[in-house]
């Protein structure tokens, strides 16, 4: 049976002809969403193993962060920061206390936040620390993402997210990840903090060794350095616990939280830590025209409601083991390794078998939705309500594009 596909090709036609082509979507044109399943424009569901980066953590048009923002929508949307709103505070001390700190700073995107902290961490190493004006350097790790801005793709490693951006902001030392010593041989007098992800996404959803975090807080303790946590990808439940750095039983002085903070419904993030490091921002120093509106505070409220009894994170951890046991076996038979944290998984392809992009298109025609990182490595992120049938779904539609490839 032929598939029409003129409204898709319309589409995709129209977006290419009217947008700058910064990224290289699949061949689908998606529609509607409900829970771990998106629609496409010619009637045909797939299962959305992205979640759009864990954006979607708790389905698409998850009911509970819907309603508490379509009640929002009733009320009010937007004030700016100059004056306050009914909804901010209570999002920043719910989202502070789930967080086990003082502060919250409120941004948009999750580039805005790991800016903040970049600029928070330097005001603190000038007034608290003392390290000279203008000097501040932090350590950040090789395969780092965090964001698309000038100063933060300044400390990436990944040519193609720098080649002709430059001149690129200094002040940033990059280190191998995972390997604290050579973390420990970076820091010098003008080193402010460090800046990790607990576990890298980009990178292909890289677990660090057990100890890691512990090591690299135990060193910012020892050396008077911040430890940032870009817990925008890892955080809000993914990895089967509320942070990331949970796993270690690790604190770090800021976490940077975004995506799925915001329910996949608005862009929400936030910098959360404590008043002794947040409190070297001043008024007027730093903020953004929508950061902490009543919109996205409503966002954020429903989730930090919904991460606070812990059967979101119970329920990652659960899938998660379903996923890496169905997975495991494929190791030697199309897959190099799979590695991964609770309900996010980084599964490397047999490079001689397809590349990344050939297994996403070979399993976006097996109704699976999945993007692949770099080379031959794809990551499998499914929104935390997948049903325990829909993980066997999706495996057992690797297996078979697996299978087909190797012919
Ligand atoms: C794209 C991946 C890319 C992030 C971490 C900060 C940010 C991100 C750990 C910035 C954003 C997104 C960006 C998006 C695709 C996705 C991504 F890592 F998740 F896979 F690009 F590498 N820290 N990651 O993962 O947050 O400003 O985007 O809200 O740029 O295509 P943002």
């Amino acid at each position: 049976m032929t598939i029409d596909t003129n409204r898709t090709d319309e589409l995709v036609s129209l977006t290419e002809s009217s947008t700058a082509h910064n990224y290289h979507p699949l061949p689908v044109v998606i529609t509607e969403g409900e829970g771990a399943w998106v629609t496409d424009v010619e009637g045909r569901r797939y299962l959305d193993c992205l979640a759009a980066y864990s954006a979607v953590n708790f389905g698409h048009r998850n009911p509970e962060i819907v309603d508490a923002v379509r009640a929002q929508l009733d009320r009010i949307t937007l004030t700016s920061r100059a004056f306050h709103h009914d909804v901010l505070g209570p999002f920043a001390r719910e989202l502070a206390d789930l967080a086990g700190k003082d502060l919250v700073l409120p941004m948009n995107t999750g580039a805005e936040a790991v800016e903040t902290a970049v600029k928070v961490a330097r005001k603190w190493g000038y007034e608290v620390k003392g390290v000279p004006e203008d000097s501040a350097t932090i350590v950040v790790a090789d395969g780092n993402f965090h964001g698309r801005t000038i100063s933060i793709v300044s400390f990436s490693t990944d040519p193609v997210a720098r080649t002709h951006f430059g001149p690129f902001t200094p002040g940033f030392t990059v280190v191998p990840y995972g390997d604290a010593p050579s973390l420990a041989d970076a820091i010098d007098e003008t080193t402010v903090a460090v800046l990790i992800e607990p576990i890298q996404g980009e990178a292909g959803v890289l677990v660090p060794p057990e100890g890691y975090l512990s090591q690299v807080r135990q060193l910012c303790d020892a050396r008077q350095l911040l430890f940032i946590a870009d817990e925008i990808q890892s955080g809000l439940g993914r990895t089967g616990a509320t942070f990331a750095c949970d796993h270690e039983d690790v604190v770090p002085d800021l976490y940077l939280l975004g995506k799925a903070l915001g329910g996949g419904v608005v862009p929400v993030s936030a910098v959360v830590g404590n008043e002794d490091v947040l409190g070297v921002i001043h008024p007027g120093e730093h903020g953004s025209t929508f950061g902490g509106n009543p919109l996205a505070c409503a966002a954020g409220r429903a989730v930090v409601g919904m991460l606070r009894t812990g059967e979101w994170q119970r329920r990652a951890t659960s899938l998660g083991a379903q996923l890496m046991e169905r997975l495991e076996p494929l190791v030697g038979h199309g897959l190099h390794a799979v590695r991964g944290r609770g309900l996010w998984a980084g599964v490397d392809i047999d490079p001689g078998l397809m590349t990344g992009r050939e297994a996403c298109e070979a399993l976006l025609a097996e109704g699976v939705l999945v993007k692949d990182t770099h080379g031959s490595t794809i990551r499998l992120a499914p929104p935390l309500v997948v049903e325990p049938e829909e993980i066997d779904l999706a495996v057992d539609a690797l297996a078979r594009v697996l299978a087909a490839g190797k012919r």
